[in-house]
């Protein structure tokens, strides 16, 4: 019986015939990213301009759509910036704390599965 050894599988001419061939065919599906949110926190001290200013940054808002998110956050305690992948989002968090902090803000923003 034939086995399942080097030669005995389809040829995908990709080890010049010696039956020892490195894996190249590609996947066709393409795979999603798992979606992240990237969260606003509220907190008593950092200025409300300057929560406007790492949305305008960060997550590229127009001057409304940032003044709106802020007061969201202001009001209710936490606000979407926006849905990325796991790198862009965490990314993100870090670009914003690291501003915060250099600026001497509380400024806290998390990112959680969407
Ligand atoms: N609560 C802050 C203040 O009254 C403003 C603020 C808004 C802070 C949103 C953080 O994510 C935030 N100065």
């Amino acid at each position: 019986m034939a086995g399942n050894g080097p030669g005995q599988g389809p040829d995908h001419g990709d080890d010049g015939g010696n039956g020892l061939g490195v894996a190249t065919r590609t996947r066709t599906r393409t795979k999603q990213p798992t979606p992240y949110r990237v969260l606003m926190l509220n907190d008593d001290y950092t200025p409300m301009e300057f929560v406007v200013l790492c949305l305008q940054r960060f997550f590229r808002m127009s001057m409304d759509d940032a003044t709106r998110v802020m007061l969201h956050v202001h009001q209710r305690g936490v606000g979407v910036c926006g849905i990325f992948s796991y790198e862009v989002a965490e990314t993100k968090v870090a670009q914003v704390i690291d501003f915060a902090r250099a600026n001497q803000h509380p400024l806290q923003c998390t990112l959680e599965k969407a």
